[in-house]
């Protein structure tokens, strides 16, 4: 007699297993921004967790306005979609620590793949000394003061022959640092195990970014728009700011701004 044919068990969304939240991950070669996409998915009702990964962006975002350059497969670019529900402790105050998590996550994650450890500098690159390895753009959606969603948008640069003029002084690669060729699946696998256990929780990322953040005890430029100044970077906030004393030895809290590196002391 034949047996009853087995149900198969159902095909696990979660590519990472041994992880508890992030994806399913959608593959795209071509998009106009990841962080584009996912928002605009969001609102669609995406699901939380989800990560996007693209090829190549034709207008990567930077903050501030500014753009984010890649050439089609040198990059990781991707994005993640967070709600309040993966990551409960989230609120519109706390968000900030959703980056600082993404940090060290990716810190961690090029120094498994690629060998070395990138410096954490405020609020949100990966150098290798004075060249960005890794920028970071964080982009919510709040309606009638309540989050809705957090979109977490990363580009590390994995695996570069050339930089364009704009960004040879100041840009580096992983394969560039560690002499050989990385892999960007490799490095979305590890940032994707580590970003998943730091979610899950999230208070000690505070005291972590704190302790690994390269630009504490660090002389400093602080470029505002329409000001800059130079001080020492004292400490972090709970909200995030940074402290920075400048020469004229007032302590100045910096919420949003671009530092520059300029020394250790
Ligand atoms: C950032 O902005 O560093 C945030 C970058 C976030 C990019 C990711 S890629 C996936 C996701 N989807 C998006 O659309 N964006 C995110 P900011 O601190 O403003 O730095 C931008 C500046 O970095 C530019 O003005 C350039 O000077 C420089 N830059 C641009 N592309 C770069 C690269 N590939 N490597 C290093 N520096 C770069």
């Amino acid at each position: 007699m034949n047996q009853p044919s087995a149900t198969p068990p159902p095909e696990n969304p979660n590519p990472f297993p041994g992880t508890s939240c992030l994806g399913p991950i959608i593959r795209l070669a071509e998009v106009d921004s990841t962080n584009r996409y996912l928002l605009d998915a969001a609102r669609a009702g995406e699901a939380s967790g989800t990560v996007v990964v693209a090829d190549h962006q034709s207008a990567g975002r930077g903050r501030l306005g500014r753009t984010w350059e890649a050439p089609a497969g040198a990059s990781l670019l991707m994005s993640v979609l967070l709600r309040p529900e993966i990551a409960p402790d989230i609120t519109i105050a706390s968000v900030h620590l959703l980056t600082m998590a993404a940090g060290l996550a990716m810190a961690d994650a090029v120094e498994a793949v690629a060998g070395f450890a990138p410096i954490l500098k405020w609020p949100n690159d990966l150098l290798v000394g004075d060249r960005k390895l890794c920028g970071m753009l964080t982009e919510s959606e709040i309606t009638d003061g309540a989050l809705r969603c957090v979109v977490v948008g990363i580009g590390v640069n994995v695996q570069w022959s050339d930089f364009p003029a704009e960004l040879v002084e100041t840009a580096t690669a992983c394969n560039l640092v560690s002499g050989r060729d990385i892999s960007r699946d490799e490095l979305l696998e590890e940032f994707v195990e580590r970003y998943s256990v730091l979610l899950n929780d999230l208070n000690s990322v505070l005291s972590d970014y704190r302790e690994r953040l390269g630009t504490l005890n660090t002389r400093v430029r602080i470029e505002l728009a329409g000001e800059a100044f130079e001080g020492i970077a004292e400490g972090v906030t709970d909200d995030g700011s940074l402290e920075v004393r400048t020469d004229g030895g007032a302590l100045r809290c910096i919420t949003a701004g671009d530092v520059v590196h300029l020394r250790p002391v």
